[in-house]
């Protein structure tokens, strides 16, 4: 309790502090204080990590005029509070999943479509590539600069009760998503019931009981230590919607136009430096969760799960320019 009340006190403190800031003329803001950046995630975190080397990368060429302070580990609150207090100009910058953005921009769907993605490099080539930047430039709708794509591997479920093979041992699971539409909805179809919640709660909640389990990556699996009370982990691999990075329009119209390509070229850059620590990251956590005895299951048989997502992509791909942006990235010819 008392840890709540010093952690809801400590986030009011950031925020005043932010809500000070705002006030500032948007002129004055670049050369009166470092950007500020809020992620999920722990300082050691490949997101956090990227936006740090940004950050770096900005600094150095810019003599310290442009820098990056970040709030990570949920200070300044949960993805979907942050994105709104982003678009509104109190968060300069903001490292997201997609799917929080899911409700606010109908594009931001189509690469979290559950088995969208063949590969990591099919994944990969469509975000650098043409339908990524649609994606991203859709989000100037909604005061949001969509800056670059981050990796975010492959999600697949864990639970406190049973390894899943197939949708039938689903059934009756309470299983924690991510606040997005999508993802109740695909839960519902795989015969579970969805319960959207923040990150923060998920450990608690598995702990308790309030969940039967939730799906992510491995290593969000392992630096939430949800494998501590999630002890099956099954890999259905169903989604890779990707991290985004995100600055405030409000921001971003302070900036000079030479920053604002200082700004989209550093976060390019920071993009292949996340990928290694990524790639890096995800071979440590898995090794970390296997040695901690938990059981791990390959999927036999993932068609069974594949034909359950066929009404879901229908009910959420509605709009011309999200059917052609799916057939576009599906036809995709790329090496494994
Ligand atoms: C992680 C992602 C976070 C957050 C989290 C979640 O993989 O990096 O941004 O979306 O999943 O499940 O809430």
């Amino acid at each position: 309790m008392i840890k709540q009340y010093a952690s809801i006190m400590s986030r009011r403190h950031v925020l005043a502090g932010l809500a000070a800031g705002t006030s500032l003329a948007a002129c004055d803001m670049q050369s009166s204080r470092a950007m500020r950046a809020a992620d999920t995630h722990p300082i050691d975190y490949p997101t956090v990590r990227a936006v740090a080397h940004m950050g770096d990368l900005l600094a150095a060429r810019t003599g310290g005029r442009l820098r990056i302070k970040i709030y990570a580990g949920s200070q300044l609150g949960a993805e979907r509070d942050t994105l709104e207090i982003t678009a509104f100009g109190g968060i300069d910058l903001n490292r997201v999943n997609l799917a929080p953005l899911n409700s606010i921009e109908p594009l931001t769907i189509v690469p979290s479509l559950p088995f969208l993605f063949r590969s990591k490099q099919h994944m990969r080539s469509a975000l650098d590539g043409a339908p990524g930047r649609v994606i991203l430039d859709s989000l100037a709708a909604h005061d949001l600069i969509g800056l670059c794509f981050y990796d975010s591997g492959e999600r697949s479920f864990y639970n406190t009760q049973r390894p899943i093979n197939t949708p039938d041992d689903m059934a009756g699971l309470k299983i924690r998503v991510q606040n997005s539409d999508l993802y109740v909805a695909m839960i519902k179809a795989l015969g579970a019931d969805a319960t959207p919640m923040p990150l923060g709660e998920v450990y608690q909640s598995l702990a308790q009981g309030v969940v039967d389990g939730a799906e992510n990556n491995w290593p969000s699996y392992d630096s939430g230590r949800h494998f501590e009370v999630a002890r099956y982990y099954s890999l259905t691999r169903h989604v890779m919607a990707p991290e985004v990075l995100v600055m405030s329009r409000r921001y971003w119209e302070s900036l000079t136009a030479d920053d604002q390509d200082l700004v989209r070229e550093t976060a390019i850059e920071s993009v292949n430096y996340m990928r290694l620590l990524w790639d890096e990251r995800v071979e440590k956590s898995k090794a970390r969760i296997l040695s901690a005895g938990v059981a791990v299951n390959e999927i036999t048989d993932l068609s069974l799960f594949t034909k359950k997502m066929e009404p879901i992509w229908q009910q959420f791909v509605k709009t011309d320019l999200q059917k052609k942006l799916v057939a576009d990235i599906v036809s995709m010819e790329v090496g494994l």
